[in-house]
C-alpha cells in the first residue's frame, strides 16, 4: 500500500499560508511576529511566504537612519516614533546590530532605548543582528520589511548598526535617508570625503549640546557640496514630504528637541 507522505511540518498547505497570510495582513501581533521570524532565518516556508505577501507590499514609506556607532541613531528613532504615534501613524522598527566577530552573538542594544514602543500596539520593533555582513545592514532586512510593509505599517523606520563612510546599503533600500552625525566625529576632511554624508536625503548634526556643536552649526547653515547629491525624492517620499532639498537640522534627540 502507498503511503501518503505528509508535507514538512516547515512547509504550510495553500490554505494554511492563505490564513497566515490574511492574519499577516490584519496585523495580528502573533503572526507578523512569526512571519518577520521566519523570513529572518529563510525557514523552508519563507519563499512561498515572501511570494504570498508580494501583492501587499508598497504602502509604506522606509525611513533609513543611518550614521557612525553613538551618534544617536536609536535616540532619535525613538523621537520619531513618540512623534508619529502623536500624528496617528503606525510604526515598524528594524534595528540592525552588530554581531560580534568572536561569539557570534549580537546585543541588540538599539530596542533598549526605544521606549516608545513599550506598551503600544501601534509600534513593532525587531532586532537583527547583522551577521558579520558589511554594508551597514543584514542581509534579512529587506525581508524583514516586507513583512512590516504587508502587516499594513504607516512606517518603517530601518536603523543600520554603527556605520562607516563606506556603508551605504540603506541608501538601496530607503526611500528617505536620515544620515546622523555629531560633534567631534571629523573636520571639514572627512565632509569633503562624503561617501555616507552623499546619501543623505536629511542630515542630522545630533548632540547640540554638545562642546563642539557651535562648530558643526557652521557645517548645518552652509551645507557642503556632497549634500546636493541626494537632493532628488524618490517617488515614494514624494506624496509625504512638503520639499526634497535636503535639510541639515542641528538637534538633540535626547531631549525631543527640533524633531
Ligand atoms: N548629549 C546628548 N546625548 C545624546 C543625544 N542623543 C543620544 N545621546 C546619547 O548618545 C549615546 C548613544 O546614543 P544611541 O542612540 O544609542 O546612539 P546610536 O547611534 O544608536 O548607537 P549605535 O547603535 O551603538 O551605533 C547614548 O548615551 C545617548 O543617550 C543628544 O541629543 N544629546
Ligand atoms: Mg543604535
Amino acid at each position: 500500500m502507498k503511503r501518503e507522505t505528509a508535507p514538512p511540518s516547515d512547509t504550510p498547505a495553500d490554505a494554511d499560508l492563505a490564513g497566515f497570510v490574511a492574519r499577516v495582513i490584519a496585523r495580528d501581533r502573533r503572526a507578523v511576529s512569526q512571519a518577520v521570524t521566519e523570513l529572518e532565518r529563510l525557514s523552508l516556508s519563507a519563499p512561498a511566504l515572501l511570494q504570498a505577501l508580494q501583492p501587499h507590499l508598497g504602502h509604506a514609506l522606509v525611513a533609513g537612519f543611518t550614521g557612525p556607532p553613538g551618534a544617536g541613531k536609536s535616540t532619535l528613532v525613538n523621537a520619531v516614533i513618540r512623534e508619529l504615534r502623536a500624528a496617528g501613524k503606525t510604526v515598524a522598527v528594524v534595528a540592525v546590530d552588530p554581531s560580534s566577530p568572536i561569539s557570534g552573538g549580537a546585543i541588540l542594544g538599539d530596542r533598549i532605548r526605544m521606549t516608545a514602543a513599550l506598551d503600544d500596539d501601534g509600534v513593532f520593533v525587531r532586532s537583527l543582528a547583522s551577521r558579520g555582513y558589511l554594508g551597514g545592514l543584514s542581509p534579512a532586512a529587506v525581508r524583514v520589511i516586507d513583512a512590516f510593509d504587508a502587516a499594513g505599517f504607516d512606517l518603517i523606520l530601518l536603523e543600520t548598526v554603527g556605520t562607516g563612510q563606506n556603508e551605504i546599503d540603506v541608501a538601496e533600500v530607503a526611500d528617505v535617508r536620515v544620515v546622523i552625525s555629531a560633534p567631534g566625529l571629523g573636520d571639514d576632511i572627512q565632509a569633503m570625503k562624503s561617501g555616507l554624508l552623499e546619501i543623505a536625503d536629511i542630515l542630522v548634526v545630533n548632540k547640540r549640546s554638545a562642546p563642539r556643536s557651535a562648530t558643526r552649526s557652521r557645517f548645518s547653515r552652509r551645507p557642503p557640496h556632497q549634500a546636493k547629491v541626494s537632493r532628488g525624492c524618490s517617488k515614494r517620499l514624494k506624496p509625504w514630504a512638503t520639499a526634497c532639498a535636503p535639510k541639515v537640522p542641528r538637534h538633540a534627540a535626547a531631549g525631543a528637541r527640533a524633531i
